[in-house]
């Protein structure tokens, strides 16, 4: 049964905001994590016209294209700016690259001299290009119908960024940032108070620029033993929703501490993020009574199970929704699409979500 409010506000009648508010939207509003890239056809074609990934990131034009692609095979409720978390780290002026199917690589930042070499103060300029999407973005959904949909803006998490730059590169345990975090503390110390300060700006200006709703990106944060999870963590993130609600009360903050197993619950009460994101080995029904009843969830859908479609996929859903049925829920895996996904399985599971 669909629950209906009316309410004075026309940007309220978008789900997803509705549900960041702490309405049980029925049937719930839902988007996916890594929702443009390379499982689409038409995003390895642009990907195709330019000569690497950051200069997809940093052309407007091109980032709004992507962006807007899987809203228009399927009209997702929400849209997520294309861009990246390591162009943070990239705007600091620490280098980037990103090698063909190696990922991401920067020279990593270990001791104060290298440290010292990042600039806050050209954040704002290299970033331009960001706010220039953003500001497409909003126009675009508006010119091509997309009234419902809603864009979110990013950032990595403070903890999740600082484990590239310091280990220079994805990691399987992120070995060398746990032990620099141990063995110098005011180093990382040092890293993660510059992170706060500059995602907390990114993130401003995405908002002035027309972002909607925010999410930060903490992938990595499970790695941590639970002393570390709250200093690295969960107080870094309580820092810049505090600091964001200051500047802007209206806009929701969607967390993601990726892994983070039964720290999701000091996290939840004590970041005051309008959502949690929950990652795929969550059960949701453990979980799920543990968070504060205002807080909406996120998730969380295996991707693989989304690769296989038909009765696995099928099953998974309906136990998710069934468990979310009547909480504030927003739809979604329980991490990043992957490129193997067919995308007629990603209609199918829209449909079904819908007609939940
Ligand atoms: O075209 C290509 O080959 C580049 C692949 C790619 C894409 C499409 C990368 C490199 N980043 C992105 C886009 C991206 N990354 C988005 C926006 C698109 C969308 O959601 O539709 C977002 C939100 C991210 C966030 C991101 N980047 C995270 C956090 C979420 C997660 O998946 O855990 C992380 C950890 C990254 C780092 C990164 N960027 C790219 C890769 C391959 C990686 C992972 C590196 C590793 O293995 O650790």
């Amino acid at each position: 049964m669909a629950i209906t409010f009316t309410l004075g506000r026309p940007e309220m009648t978008k789900a997803l905001l509705r549900v960041l508010r702490g309405e049980p939207v029925w049937p719930p509003p839902v988007w996916l994590m890594r929702q443009a890239g390379r499982y689409l056809p038409e995003y390895r074609a642009v990907r195709a016209t330019v000569p690497d990934f950051i200069a997809l990131c940093t052309t407007p034009d091109l980032a709004t294209e992507v962006t807007l692609q899987p809203i228009r095979r399927y009209a997702l409720d929400a849209a997520i700016l294309f861009s990246d978390i390591l162009i943070l780290p990239w705007a600091l002026g620490q280098g980037l690259a990103f090698k063909e199917g190696e990922g991401p690589v920067l020279p990593p930042i270990r001791d104060e001299a290298a440290f010292g070499l990042l600039d806050p103060s050209r954040v704002a300029r290299n970033t331009a290009p960001v706010m220039e999407t953003v500001r497409q973005i909003r126009a675009s959904l508006t010119r091509e119908g997309f009234e419902s949909t809603t864009l979110i803006g990013f950032a990595g998490a403070p903890f999740t960024v600082a484990c590239y730059m310091v280990e220079g590169s994805g990691s399987r345990d992120f070995a060398a940032t746990r032990t620099l975090a141990w063995q110098n503390p005011s180093l990382f110390d040092r890293i993660i108070e510059l992170l706060i300060e500059t995602t907390t700006q990114y993130l401003s200006a995405q908002v002035q620029a027309g972002a909607e709703v925010l999410m930060l990106f903490d992938s990595w944060a499970g790695v941590l033993a639970p002393s570390r999870f709250r200093r690295y963590v969960i107080e870094p993130t309580r820092r810049i929703v505090v600091a964001l609600r200051e500047r802007f009360p209206d806009v929701p903050v969607i967390g993601f501490p990726r892994i983070a197993g039964p720290s999701v619950e000091a996290y939840a009460h004590e970041t005051g993020v309008s959502a949690v994101g929950l990652d795929t080995a969550m059960d949701l029904a453990r979980v799920v009574p543990m968070l504060p009843e205002t807080v909406a969830a996120q998730g969380n859908l295996d991707p693989l199970a989304l690769v296989a479609g038909g009765a696995a996929m099928a099953e998974e859903t309906q136990a998710i929704l069934a468990a979310m049925r009547g909480r504030p829920f927003i739809f979604n895996l329980g991490h990043g699409i992957v490129p193997q996904t067919p995308p007629e399985h990603v209609a199918a599971l829209i449909e079904m979500v819908r007609a939940s």
